[in-house]
């Protein structure tokens, strides 16, 4: 093979909550993302108690995709794209979280983007819960710390595969599932599992707790989804970003070791059916007392993914400290660090277009699964000139590298990918931050950090250079 699949799927990704806006149109309930503030390049954003009056909360706007989706969906179209990843806004169809039945104006929304998508040869490629579980479930149930959390998902993974069987084939249950391993970090539990740590709790038995229980949500989500059409091609989906040994100490080397495992349990469980040995044990040995129950592992084995989906950004480079007694334990806030080998993007991420190569053969030596990057692209400040163009040279170089490498993968090394949907198809709210100025789309979007903006659309010059890449199919770069 010396050229990419015909039917590569390449195309671009958002998620509902970062582009939408209309945060309480049609019934829609309050999501996690509707009660976080915005923060600057290094900050963490706030979670408020609800939605309070005189704060600013960037993602109730958005970039307005709710209503403009049409026009935009025509850009994409025009870009070349055969999919178009994006996620269902959960508060959309059950504003609450644990209604019995759907809200039809929210089903309705979908149906009107997919088919828009569709008129256009799109394929839609679809996340369930992408940080955004309604903020209900948070306040009544305590996120998915709750048991109760696996009906509500299923409940409305099932509602939305019934709706859209014959215009969706591609799913992923929880986007970058993994994230929460950094337990410490009040956003990535906050996002991934609607969990907020009480004083006194430990957060990483917390956090093992509601993995636990998302990775059954998705497990019966793959079994009613079969069900539902045979043909649904549903998978897991992490944040790829590989753990390096800061130096070449065997502590370092155990330390990126365990890294990688702890990272990666959560797809071990979604793509093998079982957890790892050595997390079972692991998790005996801390005492921490988890309710995993044998039904539970039952249906692990029965609700394998098709396929997995990742994100790749950036790469760690991870020490062991002096004072351990046990370099095999991993906290990702304490254990990270520098890396001065590869160059960094303006909010600090780690430029590293091989790490994706890398990956790309770690997890297939894993997983032996079909791979699909759904996510991979580098968030950087924009100048919009007089004339409206956005002359994106970095943007396009990094792109650029990483298909570079991904084609490297596939070709030399044969691993199995079957998409690229780079980060993002239009300018988004950026997730970690808030805000609008971290910029990562090919169509760059008039909104500022502080609200202000016409919403109008330009073209940026990685929209056109992206359009060749999909016309040649990745042979011109
Ligand atoms: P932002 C951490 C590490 C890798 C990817 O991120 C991550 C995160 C969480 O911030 O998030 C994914 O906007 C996520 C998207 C997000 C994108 O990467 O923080 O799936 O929702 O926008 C970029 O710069």
């Amino acid at each position: 093979m010396t050229a990419l699949p015909k039917n590569f799927l390449w195309g671009g990704a958002v998620a509902a909550h970062q582009v939408e806006g209309g945060y309480n149109a049609e019934g829609k309930g309050l999501s996690v993302a509707d009660v976080m503030t915005a923060a600057g390049n290094y900050g963490e954003r706030q979670i408020t108690d609800g939605v309070q009056p005189g704060e600013f909360y960037p993602n109730h706007d958005a970039v307005d995709f709710y209503h403009q989706y049409p026009e935009d969906v025509k850009l994409f179209a025009e870009m070349g794209f055969k999919c178009f990843r994006t996620s269902i806004a959960w508060t959309r169809i059950f504003p609450q979280g644990d209604e019995t039945e759907p809200n039809e104006e929210g089903l309705a929304f979908y149906d009107r983007l997919f088919d828009a998508c569709l008129k256009y040869n799109i394929e839609p490629v679809v996340t369930l819960s992408h940080f955004e579980i309604p903020y209900h479930l948070v306040t009544e149930y305590g996120g998915f710390r709750n048991r109760k959390l696996v009906t509500f998902f299923t409940r409305f993974a099932t509602a939305c595969f019934k709706r859209y069987k014959d215009k969706v084939k591609y799913w992923l249950t929880f986007n970058e599932i993994n994230n929460q391993i950094d337990y410490d970090r009040t956003f990535s539990l906050f996002t991934n599992s609607g969990v907020q740590i009480k004083p006194g709790e430990n957060a990483e038995a917390v956090m093992y707790q509601a993995g636990h229980y998302e990775v059954v949500a998705s497990a019966i989500a793959v079994q009613e989804g079969h069900k539902i059409n045979p043909d649904f091609q549903i998978g897991a989906m992490i944040a790829m970003t590989p753990a390096y040994p800061a130096t070449d100490k065997p502590v370092d080397i155990l330390k990126a070791q365990r890294a990688m495992q702890a990272r990666f349990w959560f797809s071990d469980v979604q793509v093998q059916g079982r957890y790892p040995s050595w997390l079972t044990r692991y998790q005996k040995a801390k005492h921490f007392a988890l309710d995993i129950t044998d039904d539970d592992l039952a249906q692990l084995e029965k609700g394998k993914v098709d396929y997995l989906g990742l994100s790749y950004y950036k790469s760690f480079a991870v020490a062991a400290h002096d004072d351990e007694d046990d370099y095999y334990s991993y906290n990702e806030t304490n254990d990270v660090v520098e890396n001065d080998k590869v160059p960094h993007s303006d909010w600090g991420w780690e430029v590293d277009p091989r790490g994706l190569r890398y990956s790309l053969n770690w997890l297939n030596d894993r997983y032996h699964v079909p791979l699909f990057i759904v996510e991979n692209g580098i968030g950087a400040i924009d100048k919009l000139t007089d004339d409206h163009k956005i002359h994106d040279q970095y943007r396009i170089d990094y792109l650029r590298d990483h298909i570079e490498q991904m084609k490297l993968a596939m070709i030399d090394d044969g691993v199995p990918v079957m998409g690229y949907t780079p980060w993002s198809a239009i300018d988004i709210v950026s997730a970690s931050t808030g805000q609008l100025s971290k910029r990562y789309g090919f169509i760059y979007v008039d909104r500022n950090d502080d609200g202000k903006g016409s919403m109008a659309r330009y073209k940026k010059d990685s929209f056109y250079w992206y359009q060749h890449v999909i016309e040649t199919n990745g042979d011109d770069l």
